[in-house]
């Protein structure tokens, strides 16, 4: 970088530094526009987003419909409280339990919320419907899962940076290996609620489990008369392939599908991209016997369901399915982990790829608290490509699915070129 540059860069980040919370230890580059796969720096440089802002754009940045969606709401109307109603949620509602094949949602605003919303669902199912004696409601969660940041959530945590000196943590929660069935089965009793999972386990590296894992868990739960929760905030709206990870009345072609069984969740969790990156919009889902133990007063939010939130979603959601996202997802996510097995033959960097559609991740040749993931990541964003790694050795690759693929061919290029020139510094 020039001199020049250095300065607009660095000043903005001198700023973060010196206001912001260090919550985060971002890459060194500034962000000013998004359009598509591509987002631009503060000195115009161009890159590719690797990240989609974690699976949130998977639209792409700034999706004109949805940006159209968001513009015209809120020259009408953004925020009424549940307080009263407004003209967009009743539609919203019939909307995404059509889309998603369920009776009732919930509609909160982060995907956080919606874990939360969710895990409260479940304990007043247990304790009103399944009759678990008061306060003994247990959820089952996996081990290395990641689900938000409350402090309930990260009772339910085993990551020590995300759960240091933040105790105590809510009671209740039990945890067992990811694709492994028979801890789950193990684990049940008549205490259990519900079993809380990640179709694919994302931030713990892009873990996909047995094809028949969810169909079982489900199997298991329904004889324990236990709820399946899928936390779909990152695997959900196409970027595996499929509508939804866990594929419940997907909408793909029929006969398209992964092969992978249809498992339809008792409860479920969508986030991010329900809203193409554009707003914070955040839903719980499940069929009617489930949600009527929610009665007025006893859950909300000031955002919750607010018709600006309702009209970019029916947007965000419209782009999915008009362009076809889950299929370009799939067909683009088989050519790139091949392309990237070809890559590993050349380069001594990587151990593996894996992934799901557009959601893969490369184990970088090193110890989990070596550098060289970040390295590597920071020699891409030289190359034009951006990306993260998640934990330690492990480089998450989700670009938006809105992607031709020229412009993914493109990226393995450039990965390609990075990963045969890297040195460790
Ligand atoms: C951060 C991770 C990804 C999620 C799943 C719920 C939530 C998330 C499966 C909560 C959020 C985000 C949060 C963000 C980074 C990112 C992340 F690295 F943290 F784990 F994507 F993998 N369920 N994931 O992935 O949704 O409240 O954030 O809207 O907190 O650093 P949220």
């Amino acid at each position: 970088m020039s001199v020049v540059e250095k300065q607009h860069s660095a000043e903005a980040m001198a700023l973060e530094a010196r206001y912001g919370a260090q919550n985060y230890h971002p890459l060194p580059v500034v962000l000013s526009r998004g359009e598509g796969v591509f987002v631009w720096d503060v000195e115009g440089r161009r890159y590719y987003d690797f990240l989609s802002a974690y699976s949130a754009v998977n639209q792409g940045h700034c999706h004109p419909r949805i940006v159209e969606a968001l513009t015209a709401q809120a020259q009408k109307l953004t925020l009424t409280s549940r307080a009263f109603y407004n003209d967009q949620l009743g539609r919203y509602e019939k909307y995404l339990c059509e889309y998603f094949g369920f009776d009732k949602v919930l509609p909160m605003n982060t995907g956080a919320e919606a874990v939360e919303t969710a895990i409260k669902l479940a304990r007043k199912w247990g304790y009103e419907k399944k009759g678990i004696p008061a306060g003994k409601a247990k959820i089952i969660v996996c081990q290395n899962n990641f689900h938000g940041r409350t402090i309930s959530i990260i009772s339910a945590s085993n990551d020590p940076v995300a759960t240091e000196n933040f105790g105590p943590f809510t009671p209740g929660m039990v945890s067992i290996r990811y694709n492994d069935l028979e801890a789950l089965e193990a684990a049940m009793d008549e205490h259990v609620a519900a079993f809380l999972v990640e179709p694919i386990q994302g931030e713990a590296g892009v873990y996909v489990p047995d094809d028949n894992y969810l169909e079982q868990a489900h199997k298991i739960c329904k004889a324990h008369n236990v709820l399946l929760i899928a936390d779909e905030v990152q695997t959900g709206i196409a970027r595996t392939g499929r509508l939804l990870a866990s594929c419940g009345n997907c909408s793909c072609p029929k006969g398209q599908c992964s092969g992978t069984p249809q498992v339809k969740p008792d409860v479920l969790i969508l986030g991010k991209a329900i809203s193409g990156g554009v707003f914070p919009v955040s839903a719980v889902l499940a069929r009617k016997e489930i949600m009527e133990v929610i009665r007025p007063g006893n859950h909300g939010s000031t955002f919750g369901g607010n018709p600006l939130a309702c009209a970019v979603a029916m947007a965000a959601l419209d782009v999915v399915r008009d362009e076809d996202l889950a299929q370009r997802a799939r067909k683009l996510g088989e050519k790139f982990r091949a392309q990237i097995a070809e890559i590993i033959a050349e380069t001594h960097w990587v151990r593996l790829v894996r992934g799901k559609g557009l959601l893969n991740a490369i184990v970088i040749d090193d110890t989990e608290d070596s550098s060289t993931a970040w390295e590597i990541c920071m020699a891409l964003k030289e190359n034009g490509l951006l990306a993260k790694p998640t934990h330690g050795n492990i480089i998450r690759f989700a670009p938006p699915l809105v992607m031709t693929e020229a412009e993914l061919e493109e990226c393995v290029g450039i990965i390609r070129k990075t990963l045969l020139e890297f040195k460790k510094p």
